[in-house]
Order: structure tokens, then sequence, then C-alpha cells
């Protein structure tokens, strides 16, 4: 029997004045520099580099911008031999960002958003995160009618896979996503998690995005901070890695670290 494998933990960095749980934190270059070593040392893989927030309503950001806040972080973090990955739906920012060092693209909009990143994710040779995404957040929820929410975002993610193979993506390059939280509802988003064998079925590795999201705040007392999703977080990184996840990506890597070091140990005790 093959040993059982943990997934790769991806820490989030956002160098953003606005993202939802941590806007500001980290925008200024030297913090955000300090705060990926620190996710390194608390057990994180990779680093998850975004210049722009996802949030709904968040102001878009230009390229230009974009690149100005995530391409130092990048450079020092990959000169150090750390694993980066850049979270952006713009094609000249992943270029930018390869080039400095990144090894992973990480693009919410699976090449929708910008029709040159196919090809930059193809010439660049990175690895490519397609996540399951169907437009822009204007408001918070839209676009989320399904019939068959686990059927529908496999099936949408395999179109993608297919115009990007054929735009020259290599397919072992490729790592899908369900896009938790992005146009899905709290009951879509369990529903997406129960359900991540039929993602997984289209054979390539998944990553898990949960972490901090209104879901999981919906299932605490109200006006919980924010950081008391990360328990909630790190159970799903947990049960996750149950369902053969890839990766995972979180905010708070302590919490999952140690989630994942105690289902290693269970792991190992049942094979005696
Ligand atoms: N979620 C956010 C941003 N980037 N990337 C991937 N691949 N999957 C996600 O679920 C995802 C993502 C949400 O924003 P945050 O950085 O503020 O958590």
């Amino acid at each position: 029997m093959p040993e059982p494998t943990l997934p790769l933990i991806m820490g989030v960095l956002n160098v953003t004045p606005d993202s939802f749980s941590d806007g500001g934190r980290w925008f200024d270059p030297d913090a955000a520099i300090a705060h990926g070593l620190e996710l390194v040392a608390q057990g994180a893989d990779l680093v998850d580099v975004g210049g722009e927030s996802t949030r709904p309503g968040a102001a878009l950001v230009e390229p230009d911008e974009e690149i100005r806040r995530v391409v130092p972080v990048i450079s020092e973090l990959a000169g150090r031999g750390i694993r980066v990955s850049v979270d952006t739906m713009h094609a000249a920012t992943a270029a930018a960002a390869v080039e400095a060092g990144a090894d992973v693209i990480n693009d919410v909009s699976a090449g929708l958003a910008d029709t040159a990143m196919a090809r930059i994710a193809a010439s660049s040779g990175a690895y490519y995160v397609a996540m399951h995404w169907r437009g822009h957040l204007g408001v918070v929820d839209s676009h989320a009618d399904y019939d068959d929410v686990a059927r529908e975002v496999r099936d949408e993610l395999f179109a993608r896979v297919e115009a990007l193979v054929e735009a020259g993506v290599a397919r072992e390059r490729l790592i899908l996503d369900p896009g938790l939280g992005f146009s899905k509802r709290a009951p879509q988003n369990w529903e997406l998690l129960g359900r991540l064998d039929e993602l997984q079925s289209l054979g390539f590795p998944v990553l898990v995005g949960a972490s901090r999201k209104r879901f999981l705040g919906a299932m605490l007392p109200e006006g919980a901070p924010v950081e008391e999703r990360d328990l909630p977080t790190a159970v799903i990184s947990v049960l996750a890695a149950q369902a053969g996840a890839w990766a995972v990506r979180v905010h708070d890597v302590t919490a999952t670290r140690r989630a994942l070091d105690v289902l290693g140990a269970w792991q190992s005790g049942s094979r005696g």
C-alpha cells in the first residue's frame, strides 16, 4: 500500500491594504518578507503572495501596481530558496512573478479574467492553479445559482482544463481548486467539501482554500473575531487531507501544521 501523504501547506501572504481578514498588515515589503519567513518557520511548504484583494467589492488593482507590490517580496523569498506562488489574475503580473522566482501561478479566475494568462502560463513552464470562478465578485453571492454545485464546478473546471491545455499549458502542471466562497453560498461550500472526490476524479491535484472564509464565520457566535475561524480551518485541513487534497491554503499555518501532524501520527499509528 502506498504511504498516505499529507497535503502541502500554502501560507497566505496578502501584500494588500484591503484583504478581508488581514488587510494592511503586510503591505510594507519588509513586513511582508518577514511574515513570509515566519510562515515557513511555522511549517508552510509554499508561500502564496498576492497583491490584489479578491474580497467582494474590493478595488481592482492595475498590473503595474500589483507587480510593484509582489515582485520585491517574491524575489527575496525565492532567493532564500522558499517555494513561492503568485496569487494573480493578471498575465503581466504572473510573468513578472515567475521571472522573480515564483514557481506556481495561482489564478482564481482559471484564465478567464485575462485572455493572455493561458499563453503566459504555458510559456513560463510554472505550475498553474486553476480555481473555479464565475466572474468578479461585485456583490457577495453573485452568480451563485447551481442545480448541482459539485457537478457544475467539476464540469466548468474541466472546460478550463481543456482550454488551458489547448493553449499549451502542460497537463502535469495543472492543479484544480473548487473556489470556496467564490460565487458560492455556505451550503454550496459544504457540499463541495463533502463531494471533493468528484473533483479529484478528474485526476488532477486539488487545492482547498477554506481559510477564514465567511461560511466558517457563519458557524461562530455573531461578531466573533476573524481569527476564531482558524480552528475550523485547521479541522477542514485534516478532513481535506483525508479526502486526498494535494494542498491547503491557510492564513494560520501553525494551526494547520499541528492538526496535520496529529493526522500523520494517527496514520502511522494505524500502520502499527
Ligand atoms: N481564496 C482567496 C484568494 N486566493 N486562491 C486559491 N487558489 N483558492 C482560494 O480559495 C483563494 C485564493 C481569498 O482571499 P484571501 O487571500 O483573503 O483568503
